[in-house]
C-alpha cells in the first residue's frame, strides 16, 4: 500500500489551470497540452493530491504578461485571427510571419492568449507562494516555455513563464539559479537574464547546430564576454550528443549543480523539467529513463532550497505523465517507495503500455538509440564549467 502523507516541516503546492488542456496546436503538432490532464490524472490516481496544497489558478492578466513581453507583441497575440489550417513549413501562406506568429512551429490557434496567460497564471502564481513563503516546493506543469522572447514567439513558445516568475523571486530572493533539463537549451531565459549576476541560468541539452532546435547553448556560450558586465560567467550550458544515460547525465549534473551551489550560493531554485530529455521521445535523442529524470528533481531538493518546478517539452505523452507524476511524489517525498505498478482505478490506465511507471529502455524502444557520449568529453564539459565558476562568487 502507497501511504500519501503530507511532508512534516514543508509545503508542496500543485498550481494548474485545467481550461488550458483543453487547447489544441493542430492536429499532427507535436505540442499535446492534454498531456497535462494525463499527468493530473496519475497524480491522482496515486493519491498525491492529499499532500499538498492544490491551486486552481487564473490566467495572468495583460500587465502580468506586460512585465516582460512588449506591448505590440502582446497587442498581436491577443488579435490575430486563429489560421484554420496552420500552414506548412514551405509555407503556401507566408504573407504574415509577424513576430515568428503562425507557421507550423508556433501555429496561430483557437484561444491561443488565453492558452498563454493561463500558463503565465500557473507559473507566476507558484512563484507568489514561494515568495510569500506559504510554500517550499511549488510546482507547476503547465509553465516551463522557454524559448519565447520579449517580442518573438519561438519553438512551440509564446509568453516566456519562466522569466515572468523570476521576475516575480527577484522581488524577494537576492540570487535565483534557473537550471533547465529539457532536451533543447534554454535560450529564452538564458537571453532575458543575460545582463545580471542576480540569476545565473543553466542548460543541459542536445547541441548540434544547424541540425536540432535552437543550436545556440555552445560550452563556451556564457553570458557576456565584456567583464565589466555583471552577467558574465553567469550562464552555464552543457552540450550533450544523443544517447546520454541516466548514470552519466547524474553525474554531471551533481558535479556541476553541486559546485554552482558551493560558489554562487542560490538563494531559490527554478527548475524547469522539459520530459523530452526522456528516452523514446517523439523529438528528443537521449536514454534517460524517468527515473534518471527524476535523481535530478531529487538532487535539487536535497539542497535544501526553496523551489519552483516547471514542465515544459515532452512528446511522448505517457513518459510525460510517468515523470511528472514520478517528480511530483519526490516533491512530496512520501514514506514509502511509489510503487511501479499503477493502480488499477487510474483513469486512462490503458495508456500506459506496461502499466507501470518505470519501464525499462527496451521497453520503451525495442532498442535503446546509441550512446555517443564519451567520457572524456563529459570530463571536459565537468572541467570548463568549474573554471567559468572561479569568477562567480558572492
Ligand atoms: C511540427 O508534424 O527545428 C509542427 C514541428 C507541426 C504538423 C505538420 C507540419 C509539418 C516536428 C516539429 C511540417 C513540420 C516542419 N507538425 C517543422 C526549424 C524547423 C521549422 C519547422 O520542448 N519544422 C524549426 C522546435 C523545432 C525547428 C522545437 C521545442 C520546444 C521545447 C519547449 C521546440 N523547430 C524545422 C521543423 C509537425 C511537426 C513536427 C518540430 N519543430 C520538431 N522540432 C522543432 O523546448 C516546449
Ligand atoms: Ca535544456
Ligand atoms: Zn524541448
Amino acid at each position: 500500500e502507497y501511504n500519501i502523507v503530507r511532508p512534516k516541516g514543508y509545503t508542496v503546492s500543485y498550481h494548474a489551470n485545467p481550461e488550458m488542456e483543453k487547447h489544441h496546436f493542430g492536429q499532427t503538432h507535436p505540442m499535446k497540452p492534454w498531456r497535462l490532464t494525463l499527468t493530473k490524472s496519475l497524480v491522482s490516481a496515486y493519491g498525491m493530491p492529499f499532500a499538498m496544497d492544490n491551486y486552481n489558478t487564473r490566467a495572468a492578466t495583460y500587465e502580468e504578461l506586460n512585465a516582460f513581453h512588449a506591448s505590440d507583441y502582446l497587442d498581436y497575440l491577443a488579435t490575430a485571427p486563429p489560421e484554420d489550417t496552420p500552414r506548412d513549413y514551405e509555407g503556401n501562406n507566408p504573407s504574415d510571419p509577424k513576430f515568428n506568429l503562425g507557421g507550423s512551429d508556433c501555429p496561430l490557434f483557437h484561444g491561443l492568449y488565453d492558452y498563454c496567460s493561463m500558463s503565465a497564471g500557473t507559473s507566476i502564481d507558484a512563484a507568489r507562494k514561494i515568495c510569500c513563503q506559504q510554500s517550499d516546493i511549488a510546482i507547476a506543469w503547465g509553465g516551463g516555455l522557454h524559448h519565447a522572447k520579449r517580442r518573438e514567439a519561438s519553438g512551440f513558445c509564446y509568453i516566456n513563464d519562466i522569466v515572468l516568475g523570476i521576475l516575480q523571486l527577484l522581488r524577494c530572493y537576492p540570487r535565483v539559479l534557473y537550471i533547465d533539463i529539457d532536451v533543447h537549451h534554454g535560450d529564452g531565459v538564458e537571453e532575458a537574464f543575460k545582463s545580471t549576476d542576480r540569476v545565473m541560468t543553466v542548460s543541459f541539452h542536445k547541441y548540434q547546430p544547424d541540425y536540432f532546435f535552437p543550436g545556440t547553448g555552445a560550452l563556451d556560450d556564457n553570458g557576456p564576454k565584456d567583464e565589466q558586465n555583471p552577467g558574465a560567467h553567469h550562464a552555464i550550458n552543457v552540450p550533450l550528443n544523443d544517447g546520454i544515460t541516466d548514470e552519466q547525465y547524474a553525474m554531471l549534473f551533481e558535479s556541476i549543480i553541486g559546485k554552482i551551489n558551493e560558489t554562487y550560493r542560490p538563494s531559490v531554485i527554478a527548475l524547469q523539467c522539459g520530459a523530452d530529455s526522456l528516452a523514446g521521445d517523439r523529438l528528443g535523442r537521449f536514454n534517460l529513463r524517468v527515473q534518471g529524470h527524476g535523481a535530478c528533481v531529487a538532487y535539487c531538493k536535497s539542497l535544501g532550497l526553496p523551489m519552483i518546478i516547471f514542465g515544459g517539452g515532452g512528446y511522448t505523452p505517457r513518459n510525460v505523465a510517468r515523470a511528472w507524476a514520478y517528480e511530483t511524489s519526490i516533491a512530496i517525498a512520501s514514506q514509502n517507495k511509489i510503487p511501479d505498478i499503477i493502480p488499477l482505478h487510474a483513469p486512462w490506465r490503458e495508456h500506459f503500455i506496461h502499466e507501470t511507471l518505470f519501464p525499462t529502455l527496451e521497453q520503451i524502444f525495442g532498442e535503446p538509440r546509441a550512446n555517443r557520449n564519451t567520457q572524456k568529453r563529459l570530463n571536459e564539459i565537468i572541467m570548463h564549467v568549474h573554471e567559468q565558476l572561479r569568477f562567480v562568487g558572492h
